[in-house]
Order: structure tokens, then sequence, then C-alpha cells
């Protein structure tokens, strides 16, 4: 080969040749992912050999001999809600992280780039909603706990390549993947209930040369896809972080699935300030957001005056009283 390694990376391949255990070749791998030099002339080979590692666990996994410590991944749930980026590979899952918040992953031009879960917040209004970058998820070649992620996030974004001349039948095998590992996507309605997820769907790089014709087919076909594997219709959005098309329409549509309303609270006596809201369910009252500011609140609490859509201006209300999204109150205790 004549791209130029160090002689870490000779060793490390040596090591894997001569490997005679799966353990001992997944080692090799390891080692030489981790000394290749990191430049564009050797894109390809990493990409090589971080998809050879994935196979190369899951064999170990597959034939009954247990990695010492079987990698698992959790992302501690932050904001507003957490909204998990899945889609095959290449698809523009962590370009879209990179455009909707301050994360820096990794964006490359070959599958199997992001390894790791990557969380990024996304401001919106005045509240930050998580957005967790994660790996492709391929059959036999994703780990467990990427779908185990999924399986935890409030919201999941079906991030579609519209480049790929692909994207229907990609997306196909996506959805069976995803129907035979009994991750049940629906809508974003309220009130869906556990394990199901609700989920958006994105058609990314929509500025690219074919992507036009990509998505329309994409648009055509979707409907029959998504009624076969998973019984219900999901919207689908064209997105571009290239030149920003939707993306707004993108941030807004996360929140709204989201199912939560912002709510502002102030201190009798003390001016109204609506910058950092508390952040409740859709249907939470007066009571819930006393006990979100103190629980000591909830039992003394009297009355509250509330400002917004829903009442006039200064208008009393009881703690059974339901909020909107944007109310402003003041309790009384
Ligand atoms: N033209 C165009 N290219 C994009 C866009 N979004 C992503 N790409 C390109 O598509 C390639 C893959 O993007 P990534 O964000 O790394 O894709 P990914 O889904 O994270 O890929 P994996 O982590 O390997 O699964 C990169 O070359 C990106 O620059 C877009 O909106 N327009
Ligand atoms: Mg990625």
């Amino acid at each position: 080969m004549s791209t130029n390694v160090s002689p870490a990376y000779r060793m490390a391949e040596q090591k894997f040749r001569e490997a005679t255990t799966p353990e001992e070749e997944l080692a090799g791998l390891q080692e030489m992912l981790s000394t290749i030099p990191k430049h564009k002339g050797t894109e390809k080979l990493q990409a090589d050999l971080k998809s050879r590692i994935s196979k190369a666990r899951q064999e170990i996994e597959k034939s009954g001999g247990k990695p010492r410590k079987k990698p698992f991944f959790h992302v501690e749930k932050g904001g507003a809600g957490q909204v998990a980026l899945v889609g095959p590979p290449n698809s523009g899952k962590s370009r879209l992280l990179a455009a909707l918040s301050h994360a820096e992953p990794e964006v490359a031009d070959y599958p199997f780039t992001t390894q790791l879960p990557l969380p990024g917040m996304m401001e919106y209004l005045d509240v930050q909603v998580q957005l967790v970058d994660l790996p492709a998820l391929k059959r036999d070649v994703s780990e467990p706990w990427v779908l185990g992620l999924a399986r935890n996030a409030d919201l999941i974004l079906l991030v579609l390549d519209a480049q790929s001349d692909d994207v229907l039948s990609d997306t196909e095998e996506l959805l069976v993947f995803l129907a035979e590992k009994k991750l049940e996507l629906v809508p974003p309605a309220v009130g869906s209930s556990f394990p199901a997820r609700p989920a958006l769907l994105v058609a990314a790089k929509v500025d690219s040369p074919h992507a036009e014709e990509n998505l329309e087919i994409l648009q055509e076909f979707l409907p029959e896809l998504l009624e076969t594997h998973l019984g219900c219709a999901l919207p689908l959005l064209p997105v571009s972080a290239e030149n920003g098309l939707n993306m707004q329409v993108l941030q807004q549509r996360i929140f709204e699935a989201l199912h939560v309303i912002r709510v502002y609270t102030k201190a009798p006596h003390k001016p109204a300030e609506r910058t950092s809201p508390y952040v409740l369910p859709i249907g939470a009252t007066v009571e819930d957001a006393a006990r979100a500011v103190h629980k000591d609140f909830v039992e003394n609490l009297k009355f509250a005056r509330i400002w917004g859509e829903g009442a006039y201006d200064g208008q009393m209300v009881g703690r059974e009283h339901v909020l909107q999204d944007g109310d402003l109150i003041e309790l009384h205790t």
C-alpha cells in the first residue's frame, strides 16, 4: 500500500495478521485504527477499519465468546427533551447535528464515520433541546446499544439520504430492521405510549445534484413503505444542512413533537421576565408548575395570577388551571 503509515500502524497490522483468535483480531484492528494517520488519503481505510471492528465485535458476541467489557453507551437526558438522530450510513445525521447545535461531530463522505453517541443542544425559542447523533443503523453492523439509545429517546429523527439513488431501498431496509427489533415508530401525537417512539422523518441533502429525483421517488413510495412496515404514516420534511432549507421548520417540528410547554414564573411584586422558562408536559397545571419551582410551593400554594393567551392579564387561577405555552404565572403562598 502506498499510503504513508507509521511503524506503529505496521506493527498493529502485523499483530492483526498473526491473530489466532477473534479477540486478538479485534484488538489488532482497534490498534490499527488508533495508529493510522488521520488525513484525507486514509479516510477510506479508516472507514473500512471501523466497519471491520464492528463486524469483529458482532462475531465475538455471536460465537458466545464474551468480549471482556461489552461496550454500552448511555446519554444522560438534558433540556426539554432528547432527540435521537437515527438513519442509514452516510445519510447526513452528523452534519445535521452540526447545523442545529454547537456540537462538532466528525462529518465525512463515507459510511460509519460516527462510532459513538454525541449530544448537542439545539436552542429553540428560549429552551434547549438535546439532539444525540448516533452511529448508523444497519443490520449485522450496528451494536445493540445504538438501538437502546434510540428506544430511550423522547423523539426519533429518522434521517434519510436524498443524495443517494438507493434512498428507497435503504429506507425499507431500515424500517424492516426496526420492525424486527420491535422498535415501533408512531406519529408524534399527544399521548403516544411507551415503548412506541414518536418519530419525524427528514430527507437530508436535498440541495445535492440528484436529490430532486430521489425525493420525488421517496415521496411517492414512502407512504406505502410506512404503511407496510409500521402500519402508520409519518411526516417527511426535505432539508439541507448545506443551504439551510427548512432548518427552522425542522426546529419547530422537533419542539412541537416533544409536546412540552414553556412556563415562566415571577414572584409577587417583582417585574416579569420571560427568560428561562420551566419546561412542562402539555396539559400541565398551575400545581405542576409550582412543584417544578419547589416542592414546598405545592403545599402552600393559595392561588396564582396568570398572564398569557388563555386568560386575561393578571387573572387569578387555582391549582387545577391548565397552562399554555408561554404563560407567565405568579405563585402566591
Ligand atoms: N450536499 C450536501 N451534503 C451533505 C449534507 N449533509 C451532509 N452532507 C454530506 O454527506 C456526507 C455524510 O454526512 P454525515 O453527516 O457524516 O453523515 P452521517 O449520517 O453522520 O454518516 P455516518 O456517521 O457514517 O452514519 C458528508 O460528506 C456530508 O458533508 C447536505 O445537506 N448537503
Ligand atoms: Mg455520523
